[in-house]
């Protein structure tokens, strides 16, 4: 068994926990993977024992247990990457923690009508609220990108825990067609083409499990 365990969902679907298995794979830390099928009828049953909120994804470390994607992120960075999982600027690192939570606690729309589906490649027309939550993170990702974006392709220039809390979002809007910016579209093209996230869709590609639309308000 490995020092870290990463306990995920079905990759097609589970959005949240893209997040933290993709900043362990971009900082090469080595983990076993313990994926449990979501929306079944033991799933509750699988996750007990590994999940207090019965939810993925978990981090377990020794005997330390991290839930939620975002701690799970903060866990990482601090006890592992020394602290390199955000920007070393303190205004950088303000910004991309402000951003992530905000990913992480808002934009209700997306997150119902626009559920992370892998194999999904068709438009659903957005709603005036989505329409706006897509122009939020147009605006996020544009700022960032301008004013923190010099030394490289990612949000904060290098790669961070925020790309990490995006990397969902690419999904969706690459799935669904959202319509962008020019240099909000240039970012999301720098997700889509990370190694990492393209073996994380090509897996979820291949699982089987039924449509995620039908649990839109959970994934
Ligand atoms: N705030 C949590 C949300 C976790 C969450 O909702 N996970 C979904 C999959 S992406 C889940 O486990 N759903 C199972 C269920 O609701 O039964 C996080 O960021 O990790």
């Amino acid at each position: 068994m490995k020092e870290f365990r990463l306990v995920i969902g079905n990759k097609n679907y589970s959005s949240w926990s893209m997040c933290p298995w993709l900043l362990l794979k971009m900082f090469d830390v080595d983990f076993d993977e313990i994926q449990i099928t979501l929306y079944q009828d033991n799933t509750a049953e699988k996750l007990g024992p590994y999940s207090p909120s019965l939810k993925v994804p978990v981090l377990l470390h020794r005997d330390i247990t991290v839930w939620d994607s975002l701690a799970i992120c903060e866990y990482i960075s601090a006890d592992i990457l020394g602290g390199a999982g955000w920007p070393s600027s303190p205004k950088r690192r303000a910004s991309a923690r402000s951003v992530s939570a905000e990913i992480h606690s808002e934009f209700p729309a997306l997150k119902h009508d626009w559920p992370m589906n892998c194999k999904a490649s068709f438009r659903l027309t957005p709603s005036a609220t989505l329409l706006n939550e897509i122009a939020r993170i147009d605006a996020m990702w544009s700022c960032c990108r301008h004013r923190f974006g010099e030394n490289g392709n990612y949000l904060y220039g290098r790669f961070s825990i925020a790309d990490c809390m995006f990397a969902p979002v690419a999904v969706c809007f690459d799935a669904y067609g959202a319509q962008l910016s020019s240099d909000s579209n240039s970012y999301l093209q720098t997700l889509l083409d990370n190694p990492f996230i393209q073996k994380w869709i090509s897996l979820g590609r291949r699982e089987r499990e039924p449509l995620a639309i039908a649990y839109a308000s959970t994934a």
